[in-house]
């Protein structure tokens, strides 16, 4: 386990992340890292003061977002501000884009969808693979949360992914459904390569993109 992007189990609609973040993660002998990185956003959810504006995510996939900008629902981040990058390298451009939904979710809300679209669009024209994760699942349906195991023969879950699939146009076999680490202290298999096998499919479209570029 490691130090994670910090989490709140609050379920107002203000979003708890709020800057960008870039998440390393240290290889067991500390000394170096894996060379895969994690950039967490605001969440896309309409609220008074949370939201964060596409156009700053289209910004961040270009690579022109600095680290610790503190994203404004109100308004994208303009050239002129000292968090724009006006001249991002390959490492600072975003190699793989990972839609995050949880499964307890209720139906997603169409200025929502319409967020997803604008983004969606924007990374096909970058050429920026596209994935989804469903988290939650444990929480979202009885027999999964029992043995994770049973996470693909859960109806539930399978309509949630079909329904997603549908709404936003990513392909059943790009979305993943997980359970985070929420309440336990140990790392457990079940847990671990559902997880594993999303990130399998992230680094395989990374070096797809990089490969690329
Ligand atoms: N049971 C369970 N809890 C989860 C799961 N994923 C996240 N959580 C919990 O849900 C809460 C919210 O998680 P966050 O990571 O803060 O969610 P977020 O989408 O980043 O929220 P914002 O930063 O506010 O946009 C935390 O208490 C997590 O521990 C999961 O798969 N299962
Ligand atoms: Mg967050």
């Amino acid at each position: 386990m490691t130090i994670p992007a910090p989490t709140s189990n609050t379920t107002s609609d203000r979003s708890f992340t709020t800057k960008y973040e870039t998440y390393n993660i240290r290889k067991e002998n500390l000394q170096t890292l894996y060379p895969v990185v994690f950039n967490d956003v605001m969440g896309l959810e309409e609220g008074s003061v949370s939201g964060v504006h596409p156009e700053d995510i289209k910004l961040a996939m270009k690579g022109h977002v600095r680290e610790k900008y503190k994203f404004n629902p109100a308004s994208p981040l303009s050239s002129g501000d000292s968090d724009y990058n006006p001249e991002p390298s390959a490492d600072d451009k975003v190699h793989v884009v990972v839609c995050v939904l949880s499964a307890n979710s209720a139906e997603i809300t169409e200025s929502v969808l319409q967020k997803v679209a604008v983004i969606r669009e924007a990374a096909r024209d970058l050429g920026i693979p596209q994935m989804a994760m469903i988290t939650k699942i444990d929480e979202a349906c009885g027999e999964t949360q029992k043995d994770l195991k049973n996470v693909y023969k859960s109806k539930h879950l399978k309509k949630k992914m079909n329904d997603f699939s549908a709404a936003v146009g990513i392909p059943m076999n790009c979305i993943f459904p997980v359970k985070n680490y929420s309440e336990e202290n140990d790392i457990k298999d079940d847990v671990d390569s559902l997880i594993l096998n999303a990130l399998r499919l992230m680094i395989d479209f990374g070096d797809d993109f990089i490969n690329k570029i």
